[in-house]
């Protein structure tokens, strides 16, 4: 029977993803797992968000991807410390890679880590990684009917950014649309219209981080 295998795996998964988030709990780092299709703006939204946050927080960033260090080259460059997980075909990060991963880092010297998942709209919601906040960011050209086709993305995660709003003028989406359909699936998700581009909106989504963080220390 298959149901139970898949059951195991996904029980065993969580079990690391609780050790990951045990160990961000006591280092007092706040863990944000960002989700999205490929090209959706993953990389731009981190580099935009150090930007921002730099001054305020230490942050760290592991990199998900399929191949290459591309992405994580890009976020060395800011002198940010980086990891990059290379899957090799694999379509999400699941606990273990991230534990992994983990040693690289000096988590004691960190505030904030963000971990790019695997661009993909279907698996990375299944694996629970450890992370306190789950963050799905979808992008105009993606189009309205995304929350309806992908639901599983949409349902569970703690914030919703929607990039690419500078191209809101050249392509068809219909905004009012895309919210209904998100509000059906997750209506206390909280929701962020930025542009990467122009960076409009970015800091209403660098402050929601940085109020989270804050409530999560004081809670620790
Ligand atoms: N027009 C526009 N392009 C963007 C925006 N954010 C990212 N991009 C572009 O989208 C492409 C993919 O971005 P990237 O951050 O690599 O996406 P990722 O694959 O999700 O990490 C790149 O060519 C970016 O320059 C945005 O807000 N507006
Ligand atoms: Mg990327």
């Amino acid at each position: 029977m298959k149901v139970p295998v898949v059951k195991s795996i996904l029980a065993a998964n969580d079990q690391i993803a609780q050790e990951n988030r045990q160990l961000f709990d006591e280092k007092g780092v706040m863990a944000v797992n960002i989700m999205a299709s490929p090209g959706a703006g993953k990389t731009s939204l981190i580099l935009r968000t150090i930007e921002r946050l730099r001054d305020k927080a230490r942050i760290g960033v592991i990199e998900g991807d399929v191949a290459s260090s591309i992405d994580a080259d890009r976020i060395a460059q800011e002198g940010v410390p980086v990891v990059q997980i290379n899957t090799g075909g694999g379509c999400h990060l699941d606990a273990n890679m991230l534990r992994a991963a983990l040693p690289s880092l000096n988590l004691d010297e960190l505030d904030i880590l963000f971990i790019e998942n695997v661009g993909n709209l279907i698996c990375p919601a299944n694996f629970r990684l450890g992370a306190h906040i789950q963050a799905m960011l979808a992008s105009i050209p993606e189009g309205d009917d995304k929350p309806y086709k992908y639901p599983g993305m949409y349902q569970g995660v703690d914030a919703l950014v929607v990039n690419k709003i500078d191209l809101l003028p050249y392509v068809r989406f219909d905004m009012e649309r895309f919210r209904k359909g998100v509000a059906a699936l997750n209506p206390d998700v909280a929701i962020f219209e930025v542009s990467c581009v122009t960076g409009k909106g970015v800091q209403d989504w660098a402050e929601w981080l940085m109020q989270k963080k804050d409530t999560l220390l004081r809670r620790g």
